[in-house]
């Protein structure tokens, strides 16, 4: 079992939400909310609207998003998903994790660390794009995340 950091579409309420239900891509359990302990430039890119976190801590935004243990057929599953490790690459972070405390608020907790796809490829220009610190691809943005079934041949 692994621990996955997840802090784009693979969220609850985001578009690839459901891969990580379907069983035939094996098992993910939610553990917990979190937020990085350092800041990293989260930004959406590309003609498809991509959430990438850019392994360039100290800049940005401490960013919100959600622990989940995986098995190791998930864990190959979302590597391929996820273009690992062309698109991405799955290092280590490291976490604060935040206890639910009801009507929507979260507290501060243990520090954990975790895997995460973050990004290392990216173009130098990403740099200056604005920066989030949790992810909705629903967002006042406008930047809709464009699904792969949408996406041209
Ligand atoms: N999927 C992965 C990385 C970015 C994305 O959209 C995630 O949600 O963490």
């Amino acid at each position: 079992m692994t621990h996955i950091f997840v802090y784009g579409t693979l969220k609850k309420g985001q578009p690839n939400h459901s891969r990580m239900l379907d069983v035939a891509n094996g098992k993910a359990e939610f553990l917990s909310h979190a937020h990085t302990v350092e800041k990293y430039p989260l930004v959406i890119a590309g003609k498809y609207n991509i959430p990438f976190l850019l392994n360039v801590p100290g800049k940005g935004q401490q960013v919100q998003g959600e622990i989940y243990r995986v098995d190791d057929k998930m864990l190959e599953f979302l590597d391929r998903f996820e273009g690992c490790p062309k698109m991405y690459q799955r290092t280590r972070i490291l976490l604060e994790e935040q206890q639910d405390v009801g009507e929507g608020n979260l507290t501060g907790g243990n520090t954990t660390e975790s895997f995460v796809y973050s990004t290392n490829t990216y173009e130098p220009e990403w740099l200056q794009k604005p920066t989030f610190n949790s992810y909705d691809a629903y967002g006042d943005h406008g930047l809709l995340y464009v699904t792969r079934e949408a996406r041209d041949p």
